[in-house]
């Protein structure tokens, strides 16, 4: 449970206490669609690994208010180095679900031309999206090598490195917390805190008392905040943010929040996390807080999730058509995007590949099982 010392605005009852989140109603409006949109893009995409039609995805129940919170506490100028459970901040800065689905179908449209697995998402606009690893951890320096570019250059770019508890055990938030310490670079880091890294508990990855306190060895501030809370994560992430951009250097968030679903398509969460937990989760859903929020606020009335969930339904199962429905990339794309000019060697290799696939047509497609 998300303990007393992590920050909360929105209190159970949707009682803000006055908080000023420096949102208009139409942003305010435009967070709530977000969150709705990236849970409706959420089942679709479960869908389609259940029925075969893609082979991976990664649920995100439950952490919808604690992705598009933090999202809007960034420029579209600034970059985001995403976790794979993070494309809540890209639905949120304007990233269609269409262009979202090629990657799910890993087709030709596809940004990654289908060389990345499905979610793990890369876009260079509205805001840059930096194509997502997965290996856990490695994109922390890179992230923290780009805020020290962007630092060299006299930007005020800010980026923003989303991880999970887990990946607070790996080389690369250390190597990357401390480097990002000693050179003040202009860095966020986000540790979302749900509790658990596939079967291991939180309490299973680390003796510290919080992921927040690990800061203090880095020298930068460590803030707890409630995951669940969307105005409570836009508060410490634009102070985190605002703090980089003025060159005061890096801040560790840890966002307390909860993996409602199984850690992917490919996990049966039933089998290790006690079902009171989940059930106390629940009740701290972060749609239903931020309703109750804005019908506070005279924004919202009952009917109006129907509404928003039928336009997201929709539109994100009219993406999922249109993008099955396109062909794969081509054969030739393995051999492009990487050298200027193919050396001779490869040259002869593509030669004979596309000669085979010219003689046997090219290989079907799997049953869509994916082994992790
Ligand atoms: C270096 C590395 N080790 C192990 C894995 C397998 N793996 C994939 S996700 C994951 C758990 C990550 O948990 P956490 O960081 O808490 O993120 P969450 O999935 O909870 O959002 C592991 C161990 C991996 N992808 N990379
Ligand atoms: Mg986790």
């Amino acid at each position: 449970m998300v303990d007393a010392a992590a920050l909360s605005v929105i209190g159970p009852d949707g009682d803000a206490g006055g908080h000023e989140c420096g949102l208009s109603d139409d942003q305010l409006l435009h967070c709530y669609r977000a969150m709705l949109r990236t849970r409706v893009f959420d089942e679709i995409c479960m869908k389609l690994q259940r029925s075969g039609r893609v082979g991976f995805s990664v649920p995100n129940l439950g952490i919808e208010g604690m992705q598009v919170g933090a999202a809007s506490a960034l420029e579209k100028t600034d970059w985001v180095f995403p976790s794979y459970r993070d494309f809540g901040m890209a639905l949120y800065h304007g990233v269609t679900p269409l262009r979202m689905m090629h990657n799910m179908f890993g087709n030709g449209l596809d940004s990654a031309k289908g060389r990345q697995m499905s979610v793990h998402f890369s876009f260079e606009e509205p805001i840059h999206f930096f194509s997502i690893s997965s290996p856990i951890g490695t994109h922390i320096p890179q992230a923290v090598g780009a805020a020290r570019a962007f630092q060299a250059r006299g930007e005020d770019h800010v980026c923003l490195a989303s991880f999970g508890d887990g990946g607070t055990s790996s080389l690369g938030f250390h190597s990357g917390l401390n480097f990002a310490g000693v050179w003040k670079a202009p860095v966020v880091f986000l540790c979302q805190n749900n509790g658990w890294a596939i079967s291991c508990p939180s309490s299973g990855q680390t003796a510290s008392e919080s992921f927040a306190i690990k800061a203090a060895a880095y020298g930068m501030p460590g803030v707890k905040v409630d995951g669940n809370d969307l105005l409570a994560v836009r508060e410490v992430v634009g102070e985190a943010v605002g703090r980089a951009r003025a060159g005061e250097g890096p801040t560790l968030v840890e966002a307390v929040t909860f993996r409602m679903g199984g850690h992917s398509s490919s996990d049966d969460p039933t089998r290790y996390v006690p079902a009171e937990e989940l059930e106390a989760w629940g009740e701290r859903d972060p749609i239903d807080r931020f309703e109750k929020y804005l019908a506070q606020r005279g924004l919202w009335s009952e009917g109006d999730e129907e509404h928003v969930r039928e336009d997201a339904l929709a539109e994100i199962d009219a993406a999922a058509k249109e993008a099955g429905a396109q062909a794969p990339p081509g054969l030739e794309t393995i051999f492009s995007d990487v050298y200027e000019t193919l050396p001779d060697h490869l040259r002869a290799q593509g030669e004979a590949v596309f000669d085979l696939s010219r003689r046997k047509g090219e290989a079907a497609a799997g049953g869509g099982e994916f082994p992790l």
